[in-house]
Order: C-alpha cells, then sequence, then structure tokens
C-alpha cells in the first residue's frame, strides 16, 4: 500500500486485461475509483466511474496532475482499502489532468466536481498516500499555523 507505482511503458493485451479486472474489481466493491496500488499492481494505473449508474468507466493511465489555481474543495471521502471510514479532505477544486489511455494515446481533461476529486485521491494511491494521512497532516498544517499565529500575536 506504500509502494510507489512506475510509469508504464508497454500498451499490451496485458495491460487491456488488468484495466478491465480493475473495473470489475472496483464495480464489485461498488467502488467509484480504484488505484493499481490497492490490488497490488505498482504500476501507474487509475479506473473511475462516477456516474450514477456505474456506466461510465474512464482509465488513467501514467496520470500528471497540474493545479491550476489555489482554490480548495472540501468532500467527504472514502476509500475501498479503508471501508467503514469517511472524512472530509480540502484539495484544489481546479486541476488539469495529462494521462494516456489503454492504447497509449496521450489526452489532457479538466475534471470538475466528483471527478476531480477522485482523480487526486487515486493518484495519492500511486504515490504511496492514503486520504487518512492526508487528513491528518493537513490537520497538523492547519494546527501549527494556527500555533505560529498565535505566537505572532503575543510578540
Ligand atoms: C475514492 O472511494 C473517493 O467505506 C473512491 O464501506 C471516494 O470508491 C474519491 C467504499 C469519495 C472521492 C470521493 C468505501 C465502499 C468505496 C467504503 C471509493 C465502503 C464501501 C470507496
Ligand atoms: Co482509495
Amino acid at each position: 500500500m506504500r509502494t510507489k507505482a512506475t510509469p508504464v511503458v508497454v500498451f499490451d493485451e496485458a495491460l487491456q486485461h488488468l484495466v478491465a479486472d480493475m473495473t470489475a474489481t472496483m464495480y464489485e466493491a461498488n467502488g467509484i475509483g480504484l488505484a493499481a496500488t490497492q490490488v497490488n499492481v505498482h504500476q501507474q494505473i487509475v479506473v473511475i466511474d462516477v456516474s450514477d449508474n456505474g456506466s461510465m468507466p474512464q482509465v488513467f493511465i501514467n496520470p500528471a496532475i497540474k493545479v491550476l489555481d489555489e482554490v480548495l474543495h472540501e468532500y467527504e471521502e472514502g476509500c475501498l482499502s479503508v471501508p467503514g471510514f469517511h472524512e472530509t479532505v480540502e484539495r484544489p477544486e481546479h486541476i488539469e489532468i495529462t494521462a494516456q489511455d489503454v492504447s497509449g494515446e496521450t489526452f489532457t481533461l479538466i475534471p470538475d466536481g466528483l471527478l476531480a476529486v477522485c482523480i487526486q485521491h487515486e493518484v495519492d494511491h500511486l504515490n504511496g498516500k492514503l486520504f487518512v494521512d492526508y487528513i491528518s497532516s493537513m490537520k497538523r498544517t492547519r494546527i501549527r499555523k494556527k500555533l505560529e499565529k498565535q505566537h505572532r500575536q503575543k510578540a
């Protein structure tokens, strides 16, 4: 779970198979997103379906996120790897994602709403991060900033 994924370099039938397997696993678990890390494959592959009826699977291979501005957005996240646990996480709202599809074709998109949240959550998995670490580190940062501010006001 903590291993960093490496980029996919070969776009072959085995990759298509893996993506199909991951998509099936995600649907079986009633998830909206799954990173290869979660099935113990340490390659940069993410599958997501944020549609209402699970009819729009999307695949992101070697995804790279670019944060477009500093606007943050809060969302109550869950995770198939941390079942039953939900917490509010703050993440950039406006991002651009560049990734490859199963055939290796590069595409760029500006996701909105839940898709933007989900992609960031899944890319964290590829980097060996879980959303629970994220919250605690954010909480730490917030508390530290608050303390620093109090300190300045005293001075
Ligand atoms: C990540 O998470 C996500 O606790 C995907 O008992 C979640 O698919 C990104 C799940 C929310 C953005 C917003 C969680 C299923 C599924 C559970 C999931 C559970 C059963 C989580
Ligand atoms: Co997750």
